[in-house]
């Protein structure tokens, strides 16, 4: 199936409901891994269970001015064994001449958890493995691939995504967030085995701190982590963006250190149309590229969201200049 790509800020594809868009450019083309919205009537909640979403669809562009071509669909819940239902936002790594793709699921307990599925091939199909990753929890992936050859994964999101109740390090079904004026949960990270199959060293939480190193707090709705977390690298920096999920942005934070802290800087996104706002970077070329999602393709239904892309520019001093997805 191919689809003609209209430009910046417009739906990828208008044939399937698709958001939560991780890019990358594989074998010199941009590969997007999205996830892939059931159209249904059902109800919404802030336990996000209207996201009931069943398999994954891989896109593809040789540049953004040729088609979209989706590859169909890719992985199936009912191939994976351990999962039950939900398969939320993927991302995809390449290494050891393998493609990855990670991504969240509830186990048959209804907790969340992170799953590997592997491919000769970025279009996939992808096989997944029999069980999770040992010591995964929550949602949203993000693999960044170093310099250096080693994979980090970044993930973790509130309310749905489950992460309030891992405080303790093993889920607690009741536990709620930390209070406002205390700092804010932090996405997690842990580094992956060579095999890119399992966690080789300790989940770390990771640290968001604003101008004079003070801890985002957990009431500071516009600027505390969410879910979402993607890392890319410019110029010498490490860029931590994420959803603000309440408050509807995509922001980001900068280090020196991969695994932070990071300083918050700025408003990425500002929000688009539906509830969530999910997103990538991404360079092709010469230039760097903001997938996002949007619920305009459903004139605003939050679980029936469309992927789309905008060109994305940094100032001299390595700051991003804001975008407004509908000016
Ligand atoms: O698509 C399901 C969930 O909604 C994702 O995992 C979150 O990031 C949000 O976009």
């Amino acid at each position: 199936m191919k689809q003609k790509v209209t430009g910046p800020h417009q739906p990828l594809v208008t044939h399937i409901y698709t958001a939560d868009p991780s890019a990358h450019v594989f074998e010199g083309k941009i590969y997007i891994y999205p996830s892939h919205d059931l159209d249904h009537d059902g109800p919404s909640n802030d336990n996000g269970d209207q996201y009931k979403m069943e398999d994954y669809h891989v896109l593809s562009m040789d540049n953004f001015d040729s088609p979209v071509v989706d590859h169909g669909q890719v992985l199936h819940l009912k191939d994976i064994p351990w999962a039950s239902q939900q398969l939320w936002a993927p991302d995809a790594a390449y290494k050891n001449d393998t493609y990855y793709l990670f991504f969240p699921a509830r186990d048959h307990d209804g907790i969340f958890r992170i799953g590997v599925a592997t491919s000769a091939s970025p279009a996939g199909p992808f096989t997944p493995q029999a069980d999770y990753i040992q010591g995964s929890f929550s949602i949203d992936p993000a693999v960044f691939v170093d310099d250096d050859n080693r994979a980090y994964m970044f993930f973790g999101g509130l309310w749905g995504g489950q992460l309030e109740k891992w405080q303790t390090g093993t889920f607690e079904p009741d536990a709620s967030g930390p209070a406002l004026d205390e700092p804010a949960l932090g996405p997690r990270a842990a580094l992956l085995s060579d095999d890119m199959l399992s966690f080789q060293g300790p989940v770390q939480e990771i640290s968001i701190v604003d101008e004079e190193g003070k801890p985002i707090l957990a009431g500071d709705e516009d600027r505390r982590y969410f879910e979402g977390p993607w890392v890319h690298k410019y110029n010498g920096y490490y860029y931590l963006s994420f959803s603000t999920g309440s408050t509807h942005k995509l922001v980001y934070a900068m280090s020196r250190d991969l695994l932070g802290p990071y300083t918050y800087k700025g408003t990425i996104l500002t929000p688009v149309i539906g509830w969530t706002t999910h997103h990538s970077i991404v360079q092709f070329e010469e230039k760097w590229y903001l997938f996002y999602h949007d619920s305009s393709l459903s004139e605003g239904v939050n679980h029936k969201r469309c992927v789309k892309y905008t060109e994305l520019e940094y100032n001299e001093d390595g700051t991003i200049r804001t975008i407004d997805p509908y000016k």
